[in-house]
């Protein structure tokens, strides 16, 4: 494998790099690198794209941003030789990147509107879509706080509470069990996305589907920030939505627990119904609007294949 690429799939997996955006860009990245650092022929070139694409899309299975990005820099390369290639897989992961960044500006003013003066928010785990939008609404003026849970077992709410701390915005860690108890003094839960499934179902940081039940029983709107390449083109042709389990070393060391089995699913999926909506760069849409989304705006039809 080419080192760059390489140095960047095992940050990917090993989570150095994370968060759905995050990990898309780094991707794109990566792709760029695969092109500026191939020698050889063309039919050379096609081959290490595919065992690049293939490994770079191997490193984490649940967040289909990782592979909306890597479909987005390969199915657009067009070239007779390889210079040409190069060049294009060079221009589509720039494109890919700068699209990315504009978006969650984007998505960060539609979902500040969201939030009322005077609201406090409760966020899960470390989301940068979800924090353009409550740092949005903090810059427009707006008095808020916010409940941010610590997100076991990588405690990525560490990240999320040290940024918002650093804006000047009010917040509070509280455990991921604490969540249910303070929901009654929460205005509306804000959190991000890795994939968004054809049905409107969202796939994002374990624990996610008990803030929104814990919500719907409150009745406290519950959004979601996403960018529309976290949609699933595979989920239209009834592919389900793979849920990484990770090492259980990250929960405890299983040679203290003998005879203790231990499980650890790092994803979970949130029924349409208790979301109230997602915010995309190209508007807040009902989760009911994610098939539109998936055939309308990505332009993308099924196996990620432009149409
Ligand atoms: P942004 C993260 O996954 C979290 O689940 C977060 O909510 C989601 O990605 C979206 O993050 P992980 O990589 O793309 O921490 O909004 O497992 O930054």
């Amino acid at each position: 494998m080419y080192a760059r690429v390489e140095d960047i799939g095992k940050k990917i997996k090993s989570m150095e790099i994370r968060g759905a955006g995050r990990i898309g860009r780094a991707a794109a990245l990566a792709l760029k690198y695969f092109a500026e650092d191939f020698e050889g022929n063309i039919q050379g070139f096609y081959e290490d794209l595919d065992n690049v694409k293939e490994y770079l899309i191997s490193t984490r299975p649940t967040a289909v941003s990782l592979k909306n990005a890597v479909y987005y820099v390969v199915n657009r390369a067009k070239g007779e030789n390889v210079e040409d290639l190069r060049k294009s897989i060079i221009k589509n992961a720039e494109d890919f990147i700068k699209r990315s960044e504009e978006a969650l500006e984007i998505i960060g003013k539609y979902g500040a509107g969201r939030i009322p003066d005077g609201a406090t928010i409760l966020t899960h785990c470390n989301s940068s879509a979800a924090l353009q939008c409550i740092i949005q609404a903090h810059r427009d003026g707006k008095k808020i706080r916010v409940f941010n849970t610590e997100t076991r077992p990588w405690l990525q709410g560490h990240i999320t509470a040290r940024a918002l701390a650093k804006e000047g915005i009010d917040v509070t860690m509280i455990v991921d069990s604490a969540v249910r108890y303070f929901m009654r003094d929460v205005d509306i839960v804000v959190v991000g996305a890795d994939t968004i499934a054809s049905n409107g179902a969202v796939i994002n940081k374990i624990g996610t589907s008990q803030i929104a039940l814990a919500a719907h029983e409150a009745r406290v709107p519950f959004i979601v920030c996403a960018e529309t390449y976290k949609f699933s083109p595979e989920t239209v042709i009834g592919k389900l939505v793979k849920i990484e389990e990770r090492d259980p070393r990250e929960i405890a060391n299983p040679d203290d627990f003998p005879g203790v089995k231990f499980r650890n699913p790092v994803f979970d999926a949130t029924p349409p119904e208790y979301i109230d909506a997602i915010v995309t760069e190209k508007g807040v849409i009902s989760p009911y609007l994610a098939y539109e989304i998936i055939k309308e705006v990505m332009n993308v039809g099924i196996e990620g294949k432009e149409d």
